[in-house]
């Protein structure tokens, strides 16, 4: 993520809530803390329903074990995780705040919370030098095994709050093993109110766990990426999420977490008579215990839980065909397991529009301001200008709109909005189409790009929301064009 200068949009932004401050002494307070926000890092919260695999991921997204996984009680609260010079686990309860002793061993970070009860710790905030918490504060959100529960309770309030504060984060990753109906309502509930609520442009779907996909064949994350694009383009999930990528976050977390010795172990396996691994390699109960191994239970137990089905034949696989080491083996992992291409993902989508994300989050926050204690006249002047008149809002809706609903657009002309809308990224080459930044004429692709949507929009019969969206795109064009 960029770390120039801030945009017009967000210095507009924050010059308006530095004159709200001085307009409502009384709101001074709120007025710092979205001005605090807007010099944070964007906040992207890991949502989705218990067992998803969020903490799995959350740790392969940053290359260390931090976030516990399946029981425990940390997995229970909602934990921030906030780039820090140095390690430091901080629990909050209410408006408590306390330090809280830690142990951080081969990377894997373990939390005494000194007898507290889940219920007790309104939040934790893990700091860490990770260098991916530079660009990004990520959120692990205890998810919701039904809507109904408690601990979903607390997923779906912190997500989407219905007690007037601001949405806390400015984008989301949701998971879904398969489409489930919960996941829809979930989706849904998040994206009904109308302003704090994500929407498609700052929502990314991930099909997790998705080396299980096809029960750990060798080809489960082919079928996975299969399955992935078919989400993307249902219409159920195409107006909640601006995508879906397959990730297998074990296998990801296993390239961060795997040793020499567990890869001696795997070329051990991988040093059989190809038909004894293979069977080996059948099953859970048979690599556990198939006599052929010259393994301890322990170290199967660990091979298991560290890498899954599908990574033990993986592995075995790419020993066998090939002379590997440690770096040979993690780096085969973590292109396997899908984390780049979401890490990627995450740096054009969200990444590319920080600055948008940041301005809607702090607008938000001032909108509900503005609504609950009585402002100048001007400053919510201020405020209503800003949201009608900035472009990249307009963006953000047409984006919207167009995930919602065809209007009657054929598929290239589909497609060809929400690219030159900056929905696949907002760098310019990304919005012409091309795969290089200088592939041809920038200049000429323009120009011929707004004459034709001119003739759309000027279609007599064209519905309004047509017109509508015809304005926008040509604004797009108009704006790159006078960046060249
Ligand atoms: N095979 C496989 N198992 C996974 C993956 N991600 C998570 N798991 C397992 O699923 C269980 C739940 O994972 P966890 O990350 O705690 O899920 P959370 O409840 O959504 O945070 C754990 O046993 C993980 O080891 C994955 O990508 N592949
Ligand atoms: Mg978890």
């Amino acid at each position: 993520m960029t770390n120039d200068s801030p945009s017009p949009l967000l210095t507009q932004v924050r010059d308006l809530a530095l004159k709200a401050r001085a307009a409502v002494p009384t709101l001074a307070t709120e007025y710092d803390t979205v001005l605090e926000r807007i010099d944070q890092p964007l906040r992207v919260a890991i949502a989705g329903k218990v067992k998803a695999g969020k903490s799995t991921l959350l740790n392969a997204l940053l290359g260390e074990e931090l976030a516990a996984s399946d029981a425990g009680e940390c997995t229970r609260i909602v934990t921030w995780y906030q780039y820090g010079v140095d390690y430091s686990v901080t629990g909050e309860s209410g408006t408590d705040s306390y330090r809280l002793p830690f142990e951080l061993e081969n990377g894997r970070l373990d939390i005494d919370l000194e007898g507290r009860d889940h219920a007790e710790v309104g939040r934790l905030l893990i700091e860490a030098p990770s260098h991916e918490l530079r660009s990004m504060s990520l959120i692990d959100t205890p998810g919701m095994a039904s809507l109904s529960d408690d601990i979903a309770a607390k997923s779906a309030d912190f997500l989407t709050p219905d007690d007037g504060s601001d949405t806390p984060v400015d984008a989301v990753i949701y998971l879904l093993r398969h489409l489930h109906a919960t996941d829809v309502s979930f989706l849904h509930a998040f994206h009904d109110s109308e302003f704090a609520s994500p929407s498609p442009v700052n929502c990314l779907g991930v099909l997790s766990r998705a080396d299980e996909v096809a029960a750990g064949r060798l080809d489960a994350m082919d079928s996975a990426r299969r399955i992935a694009t078919r989400y993307s383009g249902d219409p159920r999930l195409r107006r909640l999420v601006q995508g879906v990528v397959p990730v297998a976050g074990l296998i990801g977390q296993a390239s961060a977490t795997i040793t020499a010795d567990d890869v001696a172990h795997m070329q051990s396996v991988a040093d059989l008579d190809p038909g004894v691994a293979q069977i080996a390699l059948l099953s859970v109960e048979r690599f556990l215990n198939d006599p052929a191994l010259e393994l301890s239970t322990g170290e199967r137990e660990h091979l298991l839980d560290l890498l899954g089905v599908f990574g033990l034949r993986l592995v075995e696989s790419h020993l066998r065909n090939t002379t590997s080491d440690l770096a040979g083996v993690q780096a085969l992992l973590r292109q396997e397991s899908g984390i780049d291409h979401l890490a990627d993902t995450l740096l054009t989508l969200f990444g590319g529009r920080r600055d948008t994300l940041k301005a809607r989050s702090a607008l938000v926050t001032i909108q509900r301001l503005v609504e609950r204690v009585e402002h100048p006249r001007e400053i919510s002047s201020d405020l209503e200008r800003v949201w009608a008149s900035a472009h990249e809002f307009s963006e953000l809706r047409a984006l919207n709109v167009l995930r919602d609903s065809h209007m009657g657009l054929t598929e290239d002309q589909l497609h060809e909005a929400e690219r030159i809308l900056g929905g696949n990224g907002t760098e310019l080459h990304v919005r012409l189409g091309w795969t290089d930044a200088d592939e041809g004429d920038a200049n000429a692709t323009l120009l011929e790009t707004i004459s034709r949507w001119r003739q759309v929009g000027a279609n007599p019969i064209a519905p309004r929301p047509v017109t509508a969206l015809c304005d926008v795109v040509i604004r797009s064009c108009e704006g790159l064009y006078a960046q060249l």
